[in-house]
């Protein structure tokens, strides 16, 4: 009975350690750096209007993303990103706001990022005219065509966004049955030790 509860606990600890598995980028032209025929950075999906790409400024390379004054919030987005249950991901993007310095803000401001159903607000944003790294983790929820979906809205100016990255880390959550594992093996050994206390 010991050796089997031993094994039983060695399996278990074996099942919930993770794997490590190199992190992998999960989307394409996250740089915006390729242009489809009609000039669009594909394979996002641009929807709304002052969404475009932009020369100036750019984080990296000669592009960037543009979401700028329009009264209602436009929308990028790129699907057919596979989100095994569990799975965790780290989602980074580059931010400026192109506001003029010293001028009083008006209007509204918004920029969240969607990933696989994990929401992520940047609030009121980056400081004026810097760039900034904005980073978060969201699991997948088993999705195999899970989209990454950036929605601004800038009345007084306008958004940039360069250097969009999905890294699936290779950290896996465990799957609830086997978390429940260790504690239903802490019973049972509980049990066996009463019963030996008894006999
Ligand atoms: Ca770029």
């Amino acid at each position: 009975m010991h050796r089997a509860l031993y094994w039983l606990a060695a399996f278990t600890l074996c099942m919930c350690v993770t794997t490590a598995v190199p992190a992998q980028e999960q989307i394409s032209n996250g740089g915006f750096e390729v242009l489809d025929t009609n000039g669009e950075p594909a394979p996002w999906i641009l929807d709304g209007q002052g969404i475009t790409t932009t020369t100036s400024p750019v984080h990296a390379g000669f592009l960037a993303m543009q979401f700028s004054k329009v009264g209602s919030p436009a929308t990028l987005t790129q699907t057919g990103i596979a989100a095994p249950w569990g799975h965790e991901f780290l989602i980074g993007f580059w931010l400026w706001d192109d506001t003029d310095l010293g001028v009083p803000e008006i209007g509204t401001k918004t920029f969240k990022v969607t990933f696989d159903g994990t929401e992520f607000d940047v609030g009121s944003g980056p400081s004026r005219q810097q760039w900034t790294y904005y980073s978060f983790y969201a699991y997948g929820t088993g999705d195999p065509s899970a989209s990454i979906v950036f929605e601004g809205q800038h009345d007084q100016s306008a958004w940039i966004l360069d250097d969009v990255s999905v890294f699936k880390t290779g950290e896996v959550v465990p799957e609830p049955a086997l978390m429940q594992l260790p504690v239903l093996l802490g019973l049972a050994g509980l049990g066996y030790w009463r019963r030996r206390r008894i006999a």
